[in-house]
């Protein structure tokens, strides 16, 4: 165990230094506006898991990484065999991300760990602090995959195939990452190879504007909900843009068009509950005086409800066949994920650790998804949010303060000591 050098747990959590090492952090992938743009599996990725291993080894935590390149860091508990406590988040951004989404989970969890060793406060169970892979699904979708291989919610080679835009496969490239890291130990996936965590908790900015505007320090997260990824391709012919009459084209920008707009009307909701984006339109050969040949668009829709979730989502690939006039069209769905109720348990602690340190707190639920949904049918699962300035993210100018993330991770090290404890 560290020397003790704190009075007690929550004194020894440093503010400076969990900034310190975020900034850090964010130096790997830096982009204009104080932004960042580091991929899953890329060489800035592995730079940023080096970094956080120069940062735990020195601490005494054993390192080990599992076949999806999940990466672990272990506080030893007592009972060593006892399961262990999970907390973490993802180190991987959006292309055009921010500094803390992801990051300051994995970077508060061992800050919490830290804090507990120098404290001198042992605990009956291990702790580990987790860097999921691919959390954002930015490079290869869907994301979460890290977490849902850990939880056995797919096979870990579900998606080798999947490639990135420059047509890279996420098999190779995890292949990579790991090549790099032989000398990390191995270690088995999740509940595939091995018993279930004693309880999850994750920390992660609220990327929405609820705390700030209400005035409240810390988020109980009491559930997640849904999300739906799709792919839908529109196959047209490519023509000649001059000669070409319109009578005897194919038009996949056209019909693709016509696609949208229909699932905009599916997809109406004037409670404006319902989250549906179009966010990527790739079209080829992507040439003014060609006719499109080929459409690819992707969905992302989100509900609350899962009789919504199911109904809406399944009428998707219909009303695509129903827009098309001369092209073909086909839906995939690429990611599945129910709305997750948390069980007591963990939020309870959550807000009872905030409150005891005079922090105020709100019980809501995550517009986001988060790897902590594939936790939840493993263990009690839980989060603590703390507000995003303006409500923005996966965004450059994504914010929280250094006293804001201090106060979560606070609230951690007390979760983590109570959740060990039992
Ligand atoms: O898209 C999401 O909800 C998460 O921020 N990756
Ligand atoms: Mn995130
Ligand atoms: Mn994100």
């Amino acid at each position: 165990m560290g020397t003790t050098v704190a009075p007690n747990l929550l004194g020894a959590v440093s503010e400076a230094r969990q900034w310190d090492r975020l900034m850090q952090m964010a130096k790997l992938g830096a982009i204009p506006g104080d932004g960042v743009n580091r991929a899953c599996l890329t060489e800035l990725d592995r730079q940023a898991r080096r970094l956080l291993i120069s940062w735990a080894k020195p601490l005494g935590l054993s390192v080990s990484v599992d076949a999806i390149g999940n990466l672990f860091l272990r506080h030893e508990g007592t009972e060593r065999g006892a399961a262990p406590v999970l907390t973490g988040s993802h180190m991987d951004s959006q292309p055009s991300g921010g500094r803390f989404d992801g990051i300051w989970g994995v970077v508060a969890g061992l800050e919490a760990v830290q804090a507990l060793r120098q404290a001198g406060i042992a605990t009956r169970r291990p702790i580990e602090v987790v860097a999921w892979t691919n959390e954002e699904g930015g490079r290869f979708a869907p994301g979460c995959m890290g977490s849902m291989a850990y939880a056995g919610y797919r096979p870990r080679d579900a998606w080798d195939g999947v490639t990135d835009a420059e047509g890279l496969t996420f098999g190779a490239e995890l292949a990579k990452l790991l090549a790099s890291e032989r000398d990390i130990p191995r270690r088995g996936l999740g509940v595939v190879d091995g018993p279930a965590p004693f309880a999850y908790v994750e920390c992660h900015i609220e990327q929405g504007p609820r705390l700030e505007a209400e005035g409240f320090d810390i988020g109980v997260v009491t559930g997640i909900q849904g999300s739906r990824w799709f792919v839908v391709e529109v196959h047209g012919r490519s023509d000649h843009a001059g000669t070409t009459p319109l009578s005897l084209r194919k038009d996949a920008v056209q019909d693709a068009i016509r696609a949208i707009t229909a699932l905009n009307a599916l997809m109406h909701d004037p409670a404006d509950l319902l989250r549906f984006t179009v966010a990527r339109i790739e079209v080829s050969p992507n040439s003014s005086n060609s006719v499109a040949e080929r459409v690819r668009f992707t969905i992302d829709f989100r509900h609350p409800e899962k009789e919504v979730l199911l109904e809406r989502g399944d009428a998707i690939g219909r009303t695509v066949a129903a827009a098309m006039t001369t092209c073909t069209a086909t839906v995939t769905e690429r990611f599945h994920a129910l709305p997750a109720a948390f069980a007591p348990d963990v939020p309870d602690a959550v807000e009872r650790a905030a409150r005891a340190q005079g922090l105020s707190t709100l019980r809501m639920s995550s517009g986001a998804f988060h790897d902590a949904q594939f936790m939840v049918p493993l263990c009690p699962t839980g989060m603590i949010f703390v507000p995003s300035r303006g409500g923005v993210s996966h965004h450059p100018s994504e914010y929280t303060s250094p006293p804001q993330l201090a106060a979560g991770t606070r609230t951690l090290a007390a979760v983590l000591e109570d959740l060990a404890n039992r």
